[in-house]
């Protein structure tokens, strides 16, 4: 498998830039491009990331999205004076000509497109291209919100192209909402295209019915648009995990993309002054890694808004470090997402549940499992346990540790994704609400899962407990033993010192009944529920389990 991570940057995209007055574009400013790299260079990134020239994208790539006329009102920009590129702009919602902006814009694709030639033929595993204008808004037809060629949805259709590739995921955690992506590919089964944004109930630019959930896609393309609108400001990390485990993680594995690319906006972190929201830098680390364990690594991270400098370059240094494999920093703070959110998330699971298995049989875990509904499972907890199915612990969590495996055993009668969508939907927001400082993965000799699915459960919990991961595992004697990738960082705790750890971190009891209501739709078991209200405020009860 190709390792390294490229990373493009060219400064003639700072020459593009803002002539005259005007409040609603002045902050797409050439700093934000300069100060990201700056950043990136002060961390010592820059020299560990394969450097990658940009290059002009030629026009017939450009046409590949968009028509000969808007390329012809761009090309023509090139001489106009300041008054002219005024008028020409006026056309457009949000956009601004300076007379090198053609020139921007078309290194911009270039460059987008010279990171998805270095991760298809192998020359590095993933990478970042800091470009600038941006492209998520703009159309076939038109420019808008900052952006004159769509440089993520050229590079989707170019890769599709020159690799014949049938999967792409794009992956837009931009705060807006990428209504030109979407119009290109609405309709193109080929192209699973996620994104969330803030949306306010319509307020928010650019105020569009068709950002909502229920715009799903068209035609052959149903079930491939997912939009997830914030109708509120001040989303946080655990709203944002929250929309990564229950919605854009569980489609992306069914999904099972050949190439992941995203638009790679930054104005959804922190003090950005359109987002309005509060997800920490950090947050960018971990939607980083959960993408690295799709499509074989191939990742291409490509740059869209991003206005607060600060939050932006921290943010860009956070993808870019995750990319290159570092331990991923833990996420502090409370994890359950809030109503808006869960409201958001339940409205577009309900809209895509005709188009995805992950979700169309999710409702049947109970009825299928209610007769097995034996929370004792005493097999489990004595030395029976490593025989069972691979077992996730959390620290100090042994409280939670019935708990999930009970889980298993409601779930492994169902087929298909159950497993993943266990991981995600359930163990992952466990772990994260928990914050362990330390995982121990347990697999039994008759795992059922095979060494692929152990593999991927391991690396979505190396992004938790500073990567800090232990796995037991029993081998059949005379079996082949087989292994894992070595975690980066060592084991410095000792584990008597992990023992003295308190129980302050467990989640709040809000959230243990709102996973209740996402994986568990149907009416619910009464025994079920006296299990998780046991589990949240009597800890220590299980702990003799060891
Ligand atoms: N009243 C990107 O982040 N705001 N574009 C327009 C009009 C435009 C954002 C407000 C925001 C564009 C790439
Ligand atoms: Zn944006």
């Amino acid at each position: 498998m190709a390792s390294g991570t490229a990373l493009i940057y060219d400064e003639e995209m700072t020459t593009h830039k803002l002539l005259w007055s005007d409040p609603i574009c002045d902050i797409e400013v050439p700093e934000r491009l300069s100060s990201s790299y700056e950043q990136l260079k002060c961390y010592h990134l820059v020299e560990r990331c394969v450097q990658v020239p940009a290059r002009e994208g030629s026009e017939e790539e450009i046409l590949l999205v968009h028509s000969s006329e808007h390329l012809e009102v761009a090309k023509s920009t090139q001489t106009m004076n300041e008054e002219e590129l005024k008028r020409v702009s006026g056309n457009y919602d949000a956009f601004f000509f300076h007379p090198n902006t053609y020139c921007c814009a078309r290194l911009a694709v270039g460059a987008t497109l010279q990171l998805v030639d270095a991760v298809m033929l192998g020359k590095v595993c993933n990478g970042m291209a800091l470009v600038r204008p941006p492209g998520h808004h703009s159309q076939k037809n038109a420019a808008n919100g900052f952006c004159l060629f769509n440089n993520v949805a050229i590079a989707a259709e170019y890769a599709k192209r020159k690799y014949s590739l049938q999967r792409i995921l794009i992956v837009d955690w931009d705060v807006h909402h990428g209504q030109g992506t979407q119009y290109i590919f609405e309709e193109d089964p080929s192209v699973l295209y996620f994104s969330w944004h803030r949306y306010e109930h319509q307020e928010f630019w650019p105020s569009l019915k068709e950002s909502d959930y229920d715009a799903v896609g068209l035609g052959r393309g149903k079930g491939f648009n997912v939009n997830l609108p914030w109708n509120k400001v001040g989303m946080e990390n655990s709203d944002y995990l929250a929309a990564f485990f229950h919605v854009l993680l569980p489609m992306a594995f069914e999904f099972d993309p050949e190439l992941v690319i995203v638009s790679s906006g930054y104005d959804s972190g922190i003090g950005d002054p359109e987002g309005q929201m509060n997800a920490t830098p950090e947050v960018f680390a971990h939607l980083t890694h959960f993408l690295m364990q799709l499509a074989n690594g191939r990742l291409c991270v490509i740059l869209e808004g991003g206005y607060h400098l600060k939050s932006l370059s921290e943010s860009v240094c956070m993808t870019v470090k995750t990319l290159l494999g570092d331990p991923v920093p833990q996420i502090t703070g409370e994890m359950a997402p809030c109503l808006s959110a869960v409201e958001s998330i339940q409205n577009v699971r309900a809209a895509h549940k005709p188009y995805w298995k992950w979700l169309m049989y999710e409702g049947n875990y109970y009825s299928i499992s209610s007769s097995k509904c034996n929370w004792q499972m005493d097999s489990c907890r004595h030395s029976k346990l490593l025989r069972l199915i691979p077992c996730f612990v959390l620290y100090l969590g042994i409280w939670s540790f019935t708990f999930v495996l009970n889980s298993f055993s409601l779930l492994k009668d169902a087929e298909g994704n159950d497993f993943f969508a266990a991981v995600l939907g359930f163990i992952l927001p466990i772990a994260y609400s928990y914050q362990p400082d330390l995982t121990v993965i347990a697999v039994g000799p008759n795992r059922s899962l095979g060494i692929s699915g152990i593999s991927l459960l391991f690396a979505l919990l190396q992004g938790l407990a500073e990567s800090r991961i232990f796995a037991v595992i029993e081998v059949r004697s005379g079996a082949k033993p087989w292994y894992f990738k070595v975690p980066r960082t060592e084991l410095t705790s000792s584990s008597s010192s992990m023992l003295g750890m308190n129980c302050s971190k467990l989640p709040s009891r809000k959230y243990w009944l709102y996973l209740y209501c996402l994986w568990y739709p149907a009416p619910p078991c009464p025994t079920f529920v006296k299990q998780i209200a046991q589990a949240s405020f009597c800890p220590e009860q299980d702990t003799d389990a060891y």
